[in-house]
């Protein structure tokens, strides 16, 4: 399995390190607490990890404002540590990539302080800075985290340009020497035996902040003007030799870069091997999925990187809240059908950690005990307009991501085994029943899908068809010789395969489902039932 398309039969699993196990009893998960539990992702099957951001940072957005490229946080241990991780990953087969977060830096990142010096200062350049005036920002463009992308310095009277926290000054790429140090270090954690990188908002690297004429509002939204702007392909170019050189795995969160251009990023001769599409993680305005949008963007991206390019598969990550209850009913069932629908696609699918075991959002009833900043200034921004609290609340805890990073539940013992200390964010209440002992049912199913990607030629690179693409939550597709057929909803589905198939339905065999059953002409899925199928 050494070709260089490997990661075609290949699963991830993400794991966000705060929260996944504390070795230390200091109530934060830690590279050591990674260590520990490296046999149980090897039970489970997965052939990599990709690890949310260690790197040293003042942890203003979760790691992703990084002071020191090349350290580990001290909360997570040391540079040895994190080498015994990779050592220890590798002796079990399993490769690591973690994020490479390029786009911007912490502003107390060495680089920042001296930029922000003076004018004259010779890192000034390495971030973006335009005239400015306390009152008046250079254009009307809106960051991420709301508020403007500019926030105004009094000592040189100019204003440096973030796309997210104003904690996180945007790197200018146009900067040869920014570049330059860039690439060293990307090639000093390849040389130390990193597999490869998550590119952290890469699509935005590209921006012309300084062309006033570009409004916030053009196209589709108030982020157009630095989502995959040209001039993008000069930067991801000299990033993909640096890949090449060391056979990198590395998937980028590259917004913006629409599924008819994808391909043009993850083919052969693409930049990286695949994207996250962040489309399909579209919310009604009950906080609820929506299942038959999350169809049809899936099936979107499917086509559209069918004849070159490649996906990346996810149903969660640590910036959204968990499946079960986003898309599914919070059953076992829901997860159980979830689980089918996006594990046998066409491309490499990701496992946030907890979704393996039916990980809940959590029931947050106190501004307290949410941690991400971001959503916290939300709140008081909320507040201060007038909301009630409890409004600003539950309008907050209807998508905030910390539903996603709260501990994993390992078992039933005090804090669920993450920890010996208090954890730094509440155990969800529910540990007592969802956790991985309780929860191997769900687990066992993962551990199957994980078996025929790798098992399966058809699974790993065959093509897919897709059938009643129309129907609001049936959701059926064929990879070659598989029919995978999964009713997300409770509603009972009526489907007539005898009007849409070529095959016959005679020549299949079920080869797992959520109750036995044998393929037939009229098929009338239960709630959340899944079938998969595979021709004799
Ligand atoms: O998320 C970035 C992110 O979601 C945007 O790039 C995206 O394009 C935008 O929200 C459009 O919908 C990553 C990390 O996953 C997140 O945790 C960080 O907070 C963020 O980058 C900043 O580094
Ligand atoms: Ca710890």
């Amino acid at each position: 399995k050494d070709d260089k398309n490997w990661f075609h039969h290949a699963v991830g699993y993400q794991i966000y390190p705060k929260s996944f196990r504390d070795a230390n009893a200091d109530g934060i998960g830690d590279i050591q607490g990674m260590i520990e539990k490296l046999s149980y992702l090897k039970e489970l099957g997965v052939d990599f990890l990709w690890i949310n951001p260690v790197y040293k940072s003042p942890q203003v957005d979760g790691g992703y404002d990084i002071s020191d490229y090349y350290a580990i946080d001290e909360m997570f241990g040391t540079l040895d540590d994190f080498k015994l991780l990779l050592n220890e990953a590798h002796k079990l087969g399993l490769k690591v990539i973690m994020d490479l977060v390029v786009n911007h830096t912490s502003n107390l990142h060495p680089w920042f302080i001296e930029s922000q010096k003076s004018r004259e200062n010779p890192y000034r350049d390495y971030y973006l800075w335009a005239d400015a005036t306390a009152e008046k920002m250079p254009n009307d463009w809106k960051s991420f985290f709301g508020g403007s992308t500019w926030t105004y310095d009094d000592a040189t009277q100019q204003a440096y340009f973030h796309v997210f926290a104003a904690e996180q000054p945007d790197l200018n790429w146009k900067n040869p020497k920014l570049r330059e140090e860039i690439y060293k270090m990307v090639r000093w954690w390849l040389e130390l035996g990193l597999d490869g990188f998550r590119l952290d908002a890469i699509s935005h690297i590209q921006k012309e902040p300084w062309d006033f004429k570009i409004k916030s509002w053009r196209g589709n939204g108030p982020w157009q003007p630095f989502m995959n702007v040209a001039g993008i392909e000069n930067y991801m170019h000299e990033l993909k030799a640096i890949f090449d050189d060391y056979g990198a795995l590395t998937v980028g969160e590259a917004s913006g870069v629409l599924s008819s251009e994808a391909a043009n990023w993850t083919d052969e001769n693409g930049y990286i091997n695949m994207i996250f599409e962040l489309e399909h993680n579209a919310r009604r305005a009950d906080g609820s999925g929506d299942i038959y949008g999350f169809k049809k963007v899936l099936m979107r991206w499917q086509k559209d990187q069918l004849a070159r390019g490649w996906n990346a598969l996810y149903l969660e990550n640590h910036d959204q809240p968990r499946s079960i209850d986003a898309f599914g009913d919070g059953s076992l069932a829901s997860a159980k059908a979830l689980a089918v629908a996006i594990m046998l696609l066409r491309g490499t699918p990701f496992i946030y950690q907890g979704q393996e075991i039916g990980m809940t959002n959590f029931p947050f009833s106190d501004i307290s005990q949410l941690r991400s900043a971001e959503v916290i200034q939300h709140y008081d921004e909320l507040v201060a307009q007038g909301e009630r609290a409890e409004d600003a609340l539950a309008e907050i805890v209807l998508n905030t991501r910390d539903h996603s990073r709260t501990p994993m539940q390992w078992d039933t013992s005090a804090e669920s085994g993450f920890t010996a200390g208090k954890p730094w964010m509440a155990v969800n209440p529910n540990y007592q029943t969802v956790n991985v002992e309780a929860s191997q049912e769900l687990l066992g199913l993962y551990k199957d899908l994980i078996k025929l990607r790798h098992d399966e030629k058809a699974i790993s690179d065959g093509s897919v068809k897709f059938y009643f693409e129309r129907h609001l939550n049936a959701f059926v597709y064929e990879r070659d010789e598989f029919l995978i057929m999964v009713n997300l909803g409770q509603k009972k589905a009526h489907l007539d395969l005898g009007k849409v198939f070529d095959s016959s339905v005679k020549n299949y065999q079920q080869v797992l489902g959520s109750q036995a059953r044998e393929l037939t002409e009229k098929m009338t899925l239960s709630a959340w039932e899944y079938q998969v199928f595979k021709r004799k």
